[in-house]
C-alpha cells in the first residue's frame, strides 16, 4: 500500500481485516518494519483520538514520531496556488510539503473541510497536494471528505460485536450546535457499501450525502422506521451537502435516546467521538451496556497500525 486516503487503498477489505486482527493480537511483533523510520503527524485541526492512537500505532510499529500542530508554532500555510502572498500566510504548501517529506518516511495529515467552497473541499485540494508533493506515503487522519482510519476502526468494531454475518447497520444524523463536515458519514457509508451488511442511512430532508458516497443507497427519512430491527446504530451529525455547510435542523427528536433504541434488536450504539451528550445521544444510551464507543475508539490504534504495517511492508 502506498497512500491511505480511502477504503479503495486497501488491497482488499478481507486483507485489511486480517492485518487488523493480526496487529491487535501481536502489537509488538512488527517493530523491525519501523526501525529508523519516522512518522510526522500534521494537524490543521484539533484531535484527541487520532493524535494519540496514530502515535501509539506508529510506536507499536517501532517508528519514531513527530507531531506538528500547524496552527500552533508553525508558519501559517497558504494552500491555493497562484495567490500573491501578501497576507498572514508566510509559507506555501508547495514548499512545506516536500520539506516535511524530506524529514519523514510516512506523513499523517488532518485537514477538515473548510466550508468555504464545496468544490475545493470535495476536490481534496490540501490532501492531494500532500499526496502529490510529499514524496513519501501519506495517511489521511481525516480530510475534507473522508475519515478512513475511523471507518476502518468502525468496521473492525462491528466485526467484533456482530452476532450474525450481515447485521443491519444504521447511520443516523443527529442534531449539533455547530456545522460539522460530512467526512465521517461519507467515509462510513463508502466503507459499509463494500461489505454485505444491510446498510440504512437516515436523516432529515436536506441532509442527503454526496451521490458518489451514497451510490445506490437511498435515505430513509423516517428515523423510527430506520431503527426497526437494527443491530448497530451509528450516530453522527453533519452539515448539509446540498446547502453546503448549512445547519438546516436542530430537531432534538433526532437525538438518539431510549425511545428509538427500543425498536432495535438491542442494537449496539456507536459514535466516532467527540460527542455532545444530550444533543447527539442521551446520557442513558451512551452509558448503557450496549454502547461500544470506548472499544470503538480503542480500535483506532488497530486500524492505524494495520495501515502502517501495510505501508511499511511496501516501502
Ligand atoms: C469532527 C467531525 O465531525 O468531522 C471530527 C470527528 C472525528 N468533529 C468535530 O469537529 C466535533
Ligand atoms: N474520532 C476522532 O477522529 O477523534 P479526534 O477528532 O479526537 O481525533
Amino acid at each position: 500500500m502506498k497512500h491511505f486516503t480511502s477504503v479503495y487503498d486497501l488491497p482488499s477489505l478481507e486483507m485489511g481485516l486480517q492485518e487488523a486482527f493480526e496487529v491487535k493480537k501481536h502489537p509488538y511483533d512488527f517493530q523491525h518494519l519501523g526501525k529508523n523510520k519516522t512518522m510526522i503527524l500534521l494537524f490543521f485541526n484539533s484531535s484527541l483520538r487520532t493524535r494519540l492512537s496514530t502515535q501509539k500505532a506508529a510506536e507499536n510499529m517501532g517508528m519514531k514520531v513527530m507531531v506538528l500542530d500547524v496552527n500552533q508554532g508553525a508558519w501559517k500555510l497558504e494552500t491555493e496556488r497562484g495567490v500573491i502572498m501578501d497576507g498572514d500566510k508566510a509559507e506555501h504548501l508547495l514548499e512545506a510539503v516536500p520539506v516535511i517529506g524530506s524529514y519523514a518516511d510516512v506523513i499523517g495529515v488532518r485537514s477538515f473541510a473548510q466550508f468555504e467552497s464545496r468544490d475545493d473541499d470535495y476536490n481534496e485540494i490540501i490532501l492531494n497536494q500532500f499526496v502529490q508533493y510529499a514524496g513519501v506515503p501519506v495517511v489521511s487522519m481525516e480530510a475534507a471528505t473522508r475519515h478512513p482510519l475511523q471507518s476502518f476502526a468502525d468496521h473492525i468494531t462491528i466485526e467484533e460485536y456482530k452476532k450474525k454475518p450481515n447485521p443491519k447497520v444504521v447511520l443516523t444524523w443527529a442534531p449539533h450546535p455547530r456545522a460539522l463536515p460530512q467526512a465521517v458519514p461519507n467515509s462510513f457509508v463508502e466503507w459499509m457499501r463494500q461489505t454485505d451488511y444491510e446498510l440504512v442511512v437516515t436523516h432529515p430532508e436536506g441532509y442527503e450525502l454526496a451521490p458518489e458516497f451514497m451510490g445506490e443507497v437511498k435515505p430513509e427519512y423516517d428515523q423510527m422506521k430506520a431503527f426497526e430491527g437494527a443491530d448497530f446504530i451509528y450516530a453522527k451529525n453533519w452539515a448539509s451537502y446540498t446547502h453546503y455547510g448549512k445547519i438546516l435542523s436542530k430537531d432534538m427528536n433526532w437525538t438518539v435516546s431510549d425511545r428509538q433504541m427500543a425498536v432495535t434488536r438491542e442494537a449496539k450504539f456507536m459514535h466516532c467521538l467527540p460527542v455532545r451528550r444530550n444533543m447527539v445521544v442521551s446520557d442513558s444510551v451512551i452509558e448503557s451496556p450496549n454502547s461500544i464507543v470506548i472499544p470503538e475508539a480503542a480500535n483506532r490504534v488497530v486500524s492505524a497500525q494495520a495501515v502502517l504495517k501495510m505501508i511499511l511492508e511496501s516501502l
